[in-house]
């Protein structure tokens, strides 16, 4: 199997991760790629027709797209237990989608700034989508906590994911500001093996 990759995607990071968790890394080769909305790379384009990463190309040609399912397949495929299924699972989906939501507006905010010509860009934009991310932290900080201290699942790794690209792109917002306990659970769960060995290179 092959992923299209880049160090730098936190929803490739989400699935890297996975694959550390459940110590399987080396059933799945890297293709690292340069990809983005103006500029597609056609080797991904071929496989994904929505060009984004991460994608998994199978061993039968079948590309699955989008994290979510690439976890989803993976942890089934290698018996993992990072999907809890039972009482509390719809929760567990929610905050998931929490981490990757976070995701999808800090990553906005990034091309924004850092793929439009500046004539184009829009500072209203870029504060709304600034908006949902200051106010889901507020509530995993001050709702979450009780879900995020339990067993490990895709979406601790995505919230964990989610906040170190904030961080990546975004530092000088100072997310820590009032979200005490989410930066306590964000340091501990960073220093997981599966996080050290999947840290972007210096921006
Ligand atoms: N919902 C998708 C989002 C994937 C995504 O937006 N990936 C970005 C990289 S961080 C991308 O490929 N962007 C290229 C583009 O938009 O053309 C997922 O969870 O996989």
């Amino acid at each position: 199997m092959k992923l299209f990759h880049s160090p730098l995607s936190p929803y490739v990071r989400k699935v890297v991760v996975l694959l550390h968790e459940l110590e399987k890394s080396d059933a799945v080769a890297l293709e690292t790629v340069a990809t983005t909305a103006f500029a597609s790379d056609p080797s991904l384009s071929a496989a994904n027709p929505l060009a984004k990463i991460p994608a998994l190309q199978r061993d039968d040609g079948i590309t699955l797209y989008d994290s979510r399912v690439i976890c989803g397949y993976l942890n089934e495929l290698f018996d993992g237990q990072m999907y809890p299924v039972g009482p509390g699972s719809w929760e567990n989906r929610t905050l998931e989608a929490t981490g990757d939501g976070i995701m999808d507006c800090a990553v906005s905010m990034a091309y924004e700034r850092k793929l439009r010509p500046e004539n184009e860009q829009s500072d209203g934009w870029v504060e709304a989508q600034w908006s949902k991310v200051s106010r889901a932290l507020g509530v995993l900080n001050n709702r979450w906590m009780g879900h995020l201290e339990g067993p490990v699942s895709m979406a601790h790794v995505s919230v964990a994911c989610a906040l170190s690209y904030v961080d990546f792109r975004h530092g000088a917002r100072n997310w820590r500001d009032g979200n005490e306990a989410l930066v306590a659970w964000h340091a501990d769960f960073d220093s997981r093996p599966s996080m050290q060995a999947t840290r972007p290179p210096a921006a």
